[in-house]
């Protein structure tokens, strides 16, 4: 059990001759998996105007059959890195009236803002012949976990055959880019301003490797970040790591990097990368509380960047 308290740092340097004292604050986390009474996975982090980070992640139903009974969605939060509020379920697949008739496949979401409003995105197939059908449902709520209602999904997106996954970047001049994937695509676009329709075709991610699924696009001083899983699989069984490449556009083309995130015991891996309160964490899952490889639990840990921008493979911590 890691100690609880956030800690200070004091780091002495000297710059060109003076001696100088700086303070680092550096917080310690707690212990992963970070929620533990209910299965949690895919997690998406962001950090709102309330100065807390949110985490959408997807809900693993036990007893799992594959991932076809997720239906539902939890948020959670936090401002110390330690103590997690369960903001209680905020959309399920029961309340998509364009979704499958049996409801289920919840699947990896994630959540952006604009002008005072909310917006989740959520895959969701809308036919019997799920991996066929999927959409990208729009939800949206002037809150970041309460009062979801879902709006619609977004149009034409064409061939929906494993495309899921969705995750929805915001630059800094206020334009939001989309992008979403499956089955070795990954493909982006602007969205208009409305957040809920894509302002361009498609366009698919040039340059990276071994693309499977869980796209999350993140920028760092000027670089932008695509991050996803890959298809690596260990004694025939899945064991997807986490890469990434960057590129100087959100749009691409991108440079591959490297594995940040070896496999965490899981069937799949997702993750997230963000910045709080001055520091990089990687959200992402494992399977250490349940032993099962879709009964999963949601992680963070610290992600360190080396000088030159690459990121340093994140080490998992218990
Ligand atoms: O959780 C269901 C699916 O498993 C996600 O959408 C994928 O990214 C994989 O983690």
């Amino acid at each position: 059990m890691k100690n609880v308290l956030t800690t200070l740092a004091a780091l002495s340097f000297t710059l060109m001759g003076c001696s100088s004292q700086k303070q680092i604050e550096t917080t310690t986390l707690g212990p992963n998996p970070f929620i533990t009474h209910m299965y949690t996975a895919d997690p998406s982090g962001h950090v709102w105007e309330d100065g807390r980070l949110y985490v959408y992640p997807s809900h693993d139903i036990d007893p799992p059959r594959g991932c076809d009974l997720m239906d539902r969605y939890h948020v959670f939060s936090t401002d110390d890195m330690v103590h997690w509020k369960d903001h209680g379920e905020i959309l399920n697949s029961s309340q998509v009236p364009w979704g499958r008739k049996d409801g289920g496949f919840m699947w990896a979401p994630d959540c952006a803002y604009k002008n005072g409003i909310y917006y989740f995105y959520f895959p969701h197939p809308s036919g019997d012949d799920w991996n066929k059908t999927w959409k990208v449902g729009v939800a949206t709520s002037k809150y970041p976990a309460k009062d979801f209602k879902v709006q619609g999904y977004i149009e034409d997106l064409g061939d929906a055959f494993a495309m899921i996954d969705p995750c929805v970047f915001v630059d800094d001049d206020g334009q939001a880019y989309f992008y979403y994937g499956g089955g070795g695509r990954c493909v982006a676009a602007k969205l208009k301003d409305n957040m809920m329709e894509i302002a361009e075709p498609l366009k698919t991610m040039e340059g990276l490797k071994d693309f499977h699924e869980a796209a999350w696009v993140h920028k760092r001083n000027g670089i932008y970040y695509l991050s996803y899983a890959d298809n690596h699989s260990e004694n025939n069984k899945g064991a997807n790591r986490l890469n990434y490449a960057t590129s100087d556009s959100p749009m691409g083309p991108w440079k591959y990097q490297g594995v940040y995130l070896e496999p965490t015991g899981c069937d799949t891996s997702h993750g997230s990368i963000v910045e709080y309160k001055g520091e990089w964490y990687a959200l992402y899952h494992n399977c250490s509380i349940s032993g099962r490889g879709n009964l999963r639990s949601i992680c963070v840990d610290k992600l360190y960047y080396n000088p030159d921008g690459t990121i340093q493979v994140v080490k998992q911590t218990k």
